[in-house]
């Protein structure tokens, strides 16, 4: 039987159609974010995979941040009329509508192929959210500036050559970002064993370790080859290719590029000098918080990156009690590590954080599926962040205290 519309692009468009559907379906099947991370699995090559997944040295920090949660548990207030609750909140000057959003993760081309980091900027302001653009992306800052109007932070590394670094912030204020995010915890790389055993380079090449786990992700490869972002360091068009091709390497390319003679004064300077919204990502330690406030910062994130860096650091929800007493009300605290439920973004918030950051969390997401992949991640988690309000009893963020949760060692 034949149509009016002839059968080529009658079969695309259904096609077209049909695929979105089925992605949709797919996406909706993953109901949390560890099914989102066994979605990844099957889409991604195995060492961009174990990039994502991996922590440094026996990735005992990695395990700890998540594990480190079941240490509190959630106390619900009954009785209470929960018939309407926000998540609202704000962080770093912007209003967002529930307390978390996406942190900063290098290289998203390899995550994502293409679109890279534009997928989860635009993802976020799809549902509201704020995304955290990293120094490292394979995109540049004024792209993903670009992409939509939505509030936006930038993180920043300093780098050893400083004409570069100076003209990487005049960069980021240009294009409009809203706060600046200062790590502190990547002075050298870290240990990752899983990086070396899958032979991992970045950007990723074939080599003879390699070679099959790409073949066996053909949609990836071709994404991956057929984009221009893919290879290049997209802040730094000028800069030699980040090439790196085993942990060994990629430890002493950090230590080439980052400057490692970074100090309290240079951060001071650059408070001063960026005057606005201002956070220290990496602050483990109380008197480092305070070390943060006194020099003017508006935030810190208590982070030890994810457990990729220094292995047998604390979980960062193991600080929050401590650092909050120690820096008062009024500077803002982030807990970034080890959110995988909403439950652990309500405890956070219980012992006194305003907010937490996504990282492996979103590019789970990514990974999986691009833009609707990472709307998947941040939906999985508002809906989760939103029912353990109600059944904690708590109709807004101001209502979430200290005396809903316990530690049980
Ligand atoms: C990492 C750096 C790039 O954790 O932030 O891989």
């Amino acid at each position: 039987m034949s149509g009016c519309i002839p059968a080529s692009t009658h079969d695309s468009f259904h096609e077209k159609d049909k695929n979105e559907v089925v992605e949709m379906s797919v996406l909706m099947s993953c109901y949390n974010i560890d099914d989102l991370a066994k979605l990844a699995r099957r889409r991604i090559p195995k060492p961009v995979f174990d990039y994502v997944e991996g922590g440094a040295d026996d990735e005992v920090t990695l395990a700890q941040n998540i594990s480190a949660f079941r240490r509190y548990q959630i106390v619900p207030r009954a009785l209470r009329d929960v018939s309407s609750i926000s998540t609202e909140t704000s962080i770093m000057g912007c209003q967002i509508p529930f307390p978390f959003y996406i942190s900063a993760t290098g290289f998203s081309g390899m995550m994502y192929p293409g679109e890279g980091e534009l997928a989860g900027a635009k993802a976020a302001a799809k549902v509201g959210a704020l995304y955290m653009a990293s120094t490292f992306s394979n995109r540049t800052l004024e792209e993903i500036a670009g992409v939509s109007d939505a509030d936006k932070l930038f993180q920043v590394y300093v780098l050893n050559d400083q004409r570069l670094s100076e003209e990487l912030l005049r960069r980021v204020k240009q294009a409009g970002y809203k706060g600046l995010c200062l790590t502190v915890d990547t002075v050298t790389g870290g240990n990752r064993e899983r990086d070396a055993r899958s032979g991992l380079s970045i950007p990723p090449r074939l080599t003879i370790k390699s070679v099959m786990q790409y073949m066996m992700r053909p949609k990836w490869l071709l994404g991956y080859m057929s984009s221009p972002h893919s290879m290049a360091l997209g802040n730094f068009p000028n800069m030699p290719k980040v090439s790196v091709t085993n942990s060994e390497a990629f430890t002493a390319a950090m230590g080439q590029l980052f400057k490692k003679n970074l100090t309290w004064a240079d951060a001071e300077k650059m408070v001063k000098e960026w005057d606005g919204p201002f956070a220290i990502k990496g602050i483990m330690s109380a008197a480092d918080a305070l070390k943060a406030k006194e020099i003017g910062a508006t935030a810190i994130i208590l982070s030890n990156h994810g457990g990729r860096q220094l292995d047998g650091t604390p979980a960062p929800i193991d600080l929050v009690e401590e650092i909050r007493a120690a820096v008062g009300p009024d500077m803002e605290i982030v807990v970034d590590g080890g959110i995988r439920r909403g439950t652990d973004i309500f405890k956070s918030l219980a012992l006194g954080a305003n907010a937490c950051s996504l990282g492996r969390a979103y590019v789970r997401g990514l990974s999986a599926g691009g833009e609707a992949g990472v709307v998947r991640a941040l939906q999985i988690l508002e809906t989760e962040f939103s029912r353990c309000m109600t059944l904690a009893g708590c109709t807004s963020i101001d209502e979430i205290t200290r005396e809903h949760v316990k530690r049980v060692d």
